[in-house]
């Protein structure tokens, strides 16, 4: 038993625009690795349920107005709130998939034209993923799919810029997926990586922080 040895949870994060998937194939990855036994949960950013995720919510709903800085550090803020809480559920053997990270949180902001490392700074110290999954899908195929909704970000010229911002940030920690392969494929695969990481965490692997 995992939690007897002491042994850790994995991080794993899905990335990628909107319309891209990522939140069905977290809910498929979550219930897949319970299947199996495994102490997994599903969780996701921004969480809208804090008081600081009532105030992303009014903003992207376009009930609020924010200074483009000023909803940065709100979404980084609404990581860092969770961050101790990660941190246990993790060494005490839970594992947490998120839909979303720091990830889409530098890429966004920085689409809008801020400067990537004033970006980066405040995510630096938040636990770093063991895994990052990109589901890959252009922004023309995204938009595509059954049309955007209407918050704040969800038009094609501004999913083009988020995309080449993603790019810039792959690091070690990402598997990027053809996210307009047939859904059990690219399910299939996201099985594989998670089981993977989970093993290389529970052998030892240790917990680091951004940025790597
Ligand atoms: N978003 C999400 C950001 O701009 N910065 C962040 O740090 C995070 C986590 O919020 N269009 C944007 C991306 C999405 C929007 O996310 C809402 P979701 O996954 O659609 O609820």
């Amino acid at each position: 038993n995992s939690q007897l040895l002491g042994s850790r949870g994995s991080l794993i994060v899905l990335e990628g625009l909107d319309r891209s998937g990522k939140t069905s194939q977290s809910a498929k990855l979550v219930s897949y690795l319970k299947s199996e036994g495994i102490s997994v949960e599903s969780w996701r950013f921004p969480d809208r349920s804090t008081s600081v995720g009532q105030m992303i919510s009014a903003y992207l709903a376009n009930e609020t107005q924010l200074d483009d800085r000023t909803i940065h550090l709100l979404f980084s803020a609404n990581r860092w709130e969770k961050r101790s809480l990660m941190e246990s559920k993790l060494r005490n053997g839970t594992s947490l998939v998120i839909d979303r990270y720091s990830y889409s949180g530098v890429a966004f902001s920085a689409a809008k034209g801020l400067d990537t490392e004033w970006c980066k700074a405040p995510e630096v110290g938040l636990i770093a993923p063991d895994l990052v999954i990109f589901l890959d899908v252009s922004p023309e195929r995204a938009a595509e799919r059954g049309g955007y909704g209407t918050e704040r970000y969800e038009h094609l010229e501004f999913q083009r810029k988020v995309a080449q911002h993603y790019a810039n940030l792959q690091d070690a920690s990402w598997k990027v997926i053809d996210g307009c392969l047939p859904v059990e494929d690219v399910e299939n695969q996201i099985r594989e990586l998670a089981l993977n990481c989970l093993a290389k965490c529970r052998a030892g692997k240790p917990l680091t922080n951004l940025w790597l």
